[in-house]
Formats: structure tokens, sequence, C-alpha cells
């Protein structure tokens, strides 16, 4: 419990070498420090890094130990690749309890590909050569599954997204060509009426296949790499595609969900499905948000149809799918399902949702949410039109808030939410899925709690932030800002206000992804802070001789383990983590995009030339 105090000051130590007094001083806080930590000590170990939180020390961590984390991260991704190499290649992914491999994701060898920017960003040659040598050899029309099929979402995102990036990254043209030779095998998912891609393709038969209903992340979570992958190859059949699903996406008639994509989407006619009006950010439908946003970044902010769909979809979550819990005041983000009542709220909390809190602030970073007339949005029209339900009125009461701090303090209090739900566990990791406890469900959502505060008379003055805040303090009211809750770990799992749905953790990269986001965004040391808690117990709970595990508990320690290491822990989240705990800045997010399995592409502008050749059009 104490290496992380002793680690800190040691290093501050040797920092202040020169300054006699404040060593002093400090050795006496340290003191006084560690006798504080012993009074917790029987609280455990995640414990420890709360009280750093609360004491606000992490500013004064110095780019020593921050240096040495990064180190720490490089020697886990050498760790898990070598384990990887050593008993799963040529296969997709290591089973690292039984030290053996299997294949999921074609057979191509998933992790090499999705774990070459990484291999490349942290400098590890010898294994992004040897990955290179694989890319070069596999042959895309030989898939290693029953049905001989490949699985349209999952290779686009993995195998081309970490092609494109290793390429965008290092400029090897062995990569691009690589990538069109992939894209090129994918081109039958395209052979449907509406031209939305079908679920799969049979390399040797030319055709694809699947439902007529369409899942929304499976559909709309390949623009970012194809409109990177025309850019750099220079090929106007790339592109055509992002053109049809902008145009069926920005026309669609979404009254049904108030402006924000559905889930299930018709293939064939290109249009919502009939009977499905259920929206969500986790399962899905995720990606899909992410995209809308990352899209209009890509293209240097000149798609307008995708930063219009950004607005419908965060508005719409921002008044409509928030929730706080009744005691902590937990604020969590839900889907809606099918009931007789029609469409509500399951307060169903996901870790794959937890991706929202850095999207939200990288929309608060890039856009100018206050002044959206700098981007062409008349902020009075939109959602005006009946064929978006009631959008109109979320973006009303959204506009009577700053929207770009409204979006930050979402973001800060999800990412809270996701944070306790590491902190609350004995394993410092937290579950796939809780149950949220709700307050009269589906009656009081955040909105009804920020409608209550614009309409105090210190919003009506326009007050500054920090005066509301301080005058929400004085009040005597609450206390604290709605959704911003005090970080203390809840050990007693009936005072949690949620109930675990799915206990296992699944070295999924959500959480850290938006600290990571956060960090950037707000430069708040404490998003660091948490980060590494969230690194140490990875080592602690899932490192094997082999690599890394999956756990199917998160509610004991040392934790009941699976036997997968998936290849988003190499390509997501143990490089969010190295990026996160990095003193340089190797991908600065004003100038790269991520996709959703955290491969960055460089943002560009298109040439005169380049419009005219992919028939650009505005909106
Ligand atoms: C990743 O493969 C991608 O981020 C995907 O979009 C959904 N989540 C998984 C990891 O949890």
């Amino acid at each position: 419990m104490y290496n992380w105090t002793i680690e800190r000051t040691l290093a501050r130590l040797q920092h202040l070498k020169q300054d006699r007094s404040t060593r002093l001083k400090l050795v006496y806080a340290l003191l006084l420090l560690l006798a504080v930590v012993g009074l917790f000590s029987t609280v455990g170990s995640r414990a420890s890094s709360q009280l750093f939180d609360l004491a606000g020390a992490d500013a004064y961590i110095p780019s020593s130990v921050w240096r040495y984390r990064a180190e720490r991260v490089k020697q886990a991704v050498q760790h898990a690749y070598r384990g990887y190499e050593d008993y799963a290649f040529p296969l997709d992914e290591l089973r690292p309890v039984t030290g053996t491999g299997m294949s999921l994701y074609n057979g191509w060898g998933v992790t090499a590909f999705d774990s070459l920017d990484t291999l490349y960003l942290l400098g590890l040659e010898d294994e992004y050569n040897r990955a290179l040598k694989l890319v070069e050899r596999v042959d895309f029309r030989v898939v290693t599954n029953l049905k001989g099929t490949i699985p349209y979402f999952e290779t686009v995102i993995r195998y081309l997204g970490g092609m494109l990036s290793a390429y965008a990254l290092s400029k090897e043209p062995m990569l691009l060509r690589r990538a069109m030779d992939l894209a090129d095998v994918l081109e039958p998912i395209f052979n449907s009426s509406s031209g939305l891609p079908l679920f799969e393709v049979n390399p040797k038969t030319n055709r694809s296949m699947g439902s007529k209903v369409g899942v929304l992340a499976e559909i709309a979570s390949w623009q970012l790499e194809y409109t990177y992958l025309a850019k750099a190859s220079g090929q106007k059949k790339y592109l055509d595609p992002v053109h049809n699903l902008n145009n069926i996406f920005y026309h669609a008639n979404l009254s049904k969900t108030n402006g924000m994509l559905p889930i299930g989407w018709d293939i064939i006619k290109g249009v919502p499905a009939t009977h499905e009006s259920r929206v969500s950010v986790g399962a899905q439908a995720d990606s899909t948000h992410e995209y809308l946003l990352k899209q209009y970044l890509l293209t240097a902010k000149t798609d307008k149809a995708n930063l219009e769909l950004y607005l419908h979809a965060t508005n719409h979550i921002l008044t409509n799918l928030l929730y706080l819990s009744p005691n902590r005041q937990l604020l969590y983000v839900t889907d809606t399902r099918n009931t007789l009542e029609g469409e509500t709220p399951s307060h169903v909390f996901e870790h794959l949702s937890c991706f929202l809190p850095g999207l939200l602030a990288l929309g608060a970073h890039t856009l100018p949410l206050d002044k959206l007339s700098e981007s062409g949005i008349d902020i009075a029209r939109l959602g005006a039109e009946a064929r978006f339900g009631d959008a109109n009125k979320a973006h009303r009461t959204v506009s009577g808030f700053n929207i770009k701090k409204l979006h930050l303090w979402a973001a800060e209090g999800l990412a809270q939410s996701c944070w306790l739900s590491y902190a609350d566990q004995p394993t410092g990791l937290g579950p796939d899925e809780m149950v949220m406890r709700s307050y009269k469900p589906d009656t009081y959502t955040w909105d009804d709690v920020l409608g209550a505060w614009a309409k105090s008379s210190i919003a009506d003055k326009g007050t500054p932030w920090i005066e509301a805040m301080e005058s929400w303090k004085a009040s005597g009211s609450k206390g604290r800002i709605p959704g911003l809750s005090q970080p203390v770990p809840v050990k007693k799992a009936d005072n949690r206000d949620y109930t675990m749905r799915r206990q296992g953790y699944l070295l999924r990269p959500e959480t850290v992804e938006s600290f990571y986001i956060l960090w950037k965004v707000t430069g708040d040391a404490k998003w660091r802070t948490r980060g590494w808690a969230i690194f140490e117990a990875l080592e602690r709970e899932t490192k094997t001789e082999n690599g890394y595990v999956t756990l199917k508990d998160v509610a004991w320690s040392p934790g009941v383990r699976g036997n997968s290491m998936p290849s988003f822990f190499l390509a997501e989240t143990l490089k969010y983590l190295y990026l996160l705990f990095s003193e340089d800045d190797p991908i600065p997010i004003d100038q790269w995009v991520f996709n959703t399995e955290a491969h960055p592409f460089p943002v560009f502008s298109w040439t005169d030339e380049e419009r005219r050749h992919f028939n650009i059009t505005s909106i």
C-alpha cells in the first residue's frame, strides 16, 4: 500500500535535491501522510489512491515518476506480446492460462495486426518487424473458421485499422498496399440494395451475407478507416460507400428516436427498422456515435452532416439517457428497451459505455459548442423538422446552458462513476455490466436536476461557472453539483447503488481511454493517478507467466481467471495507459483521431483536386 507514496516521494525528493527547506517540509508532510494512510490501511490498497485524490496531490507527481510508469506499461506490452508470439502466433489470440492460441477473427493473426501501431509507438522494433513479416504474407482469401466467412466490423476495426494507423505513423508502403488488398476482399460487403454493409463476406465466393436488420455499431463503424484509405490511396472506390452512408443517416426519419440513431437498421431499404426504436451508447451502438464526431474531426471539420448527427445524439443522451443513482449520486448512462409501455430505460450501465466521457470531453475540446453558428449550425433550427420527433425540445433544454461546460460536466461525472466501479471492487477492476438503482425509475433524470439548477437565480444571472459552484455550495443545498459525487469507494456491495449483472473484467479499454482524453483536455492529473491504480490492479490480478488474462469475477481477489487475452488489450488498453503516463505527446488529440480500436489516423484537409476527384459536396 505504501509503494505509491514512497515512489512518489523519492522522485520528488530527487527533484528537490537543491532545496533543503522544501525538502524538510516534504519529509514532515510525508510522515503525516503515512500516518493518515496507516490509519486507513484496513480499507484496502485501492483506497490509498483515493486519499491522494482527495488531497489533490496528483498535480505534484514529477515527470520522472510518470516516465517510469510509462516504461512499466512498455514492459507490460513486451510481456503480453512475447506470450502471444511464444504460444499463439500466428493464430489470432493467446489463451494465457493454458499457454495455447485460438482463432476467432479469420485466423490471420489478429493480435499481430492489432498491435502494429502500439509496437511502433513504443519503439519495440524487433516485435514490430516480426509482425510486419506476417502482414506481408497473409492470404486474406483464406479464412480458418468452419463457415469460411469474414466478419466485417471486427475485421475493419482491428485489421484494417491496425495496418492503416501503422502506415500513417511509419509510411511503410507495404502496409497501405495490404490495407487496400483487404478492403478489396471485403468489397462485396456493400452488395445490399441500400449499400449498407452486411454482416460478413465469403472471400471464396465473393458473396456477402447477414440479417436484413443490421446493428448500428456494425453497419457504421468503418467510415474513418475508408476515408483515410481513400485519402492515402487516392482511390475513389473507398470513399463512395462513405458518402452513401452519410446520405442515408443525414436524411433518415429519426422521429421515433428524437434525432438519435436507433440500434436496428433495415439493410434492404436503408432506413431505421420498422419495429425498432431502441437507443444505446453501449453494445450494438457505441462506436457509431463515436464515429459521428470523429469523422467530422478527421476531415478537418468540414463534414457538417456528421457534426449535426453528433449534436442530435449527444443532446438526446444528455437529456434522456443520463441518470443519477439515489444515494451516491453516481451519474450513469443507460439504454432503452422495448416494454409494453413503450421504450423505457433499462438502467443497465455497461463498461462499454465508459468511452462516452472521453468522447464528450473530446467534443468539448474541439467544437465551438457555444458558438455553433461558427460551424454553420443554426441551433434554433436543429431538430425542428418533424422527422426528428422531439429533438428540438432537447436542443432548447441544452441551449439553456453553456453547452461546452455541460458536456465536460457530464464527462467528468460519468468518468467518475466508471472509476468508482473499479475502485469499489477488491480486485480494483470494474465489472462488465451493472444494473443501477434509480430514484423513481424512469422519472428522475439528470436532465431534471439540471433543469432545476438552470432555473435557479444563479443560472438566470449568467453567473460564471465557478461562482455558481460556490453559490451552490454556500446555499447549503445538496453541497455538490449533481453527478460529481465524492470519489469514495464503497466496500459493502449493498451500499453501492448498483448490482453487477456481468461480473467479469474482460481487459477492456473504455475507462482508461476516457481517462486519457480527460487528462489531455482538462490537465487534471487525477485521471493519470486513477489510471495508475488501474494499471497496478492489472499487474496484480491479471498478469500470468505468459501474458494477461480476463477475470470472471471482479468481486474476488485474487480473481477467478478466464483464459483469453483479447487483441484489444494490446491495441487499446495498454496503448491508452502508455499515452496517459507518457510525458511526451506522440499523438496530439488535435492532430490525430483514434478509431474505435485506438488506431490513430492523422487529421487532413481535402485539396481542391481531391474534392473534384472524390465528388465531395457540402450538405
Ligand atoms: C473494442 O474492440 C472496440 O473498442 C469496440 O468498438 C467495442 N469495444 C471493444 C473492447 O471493449
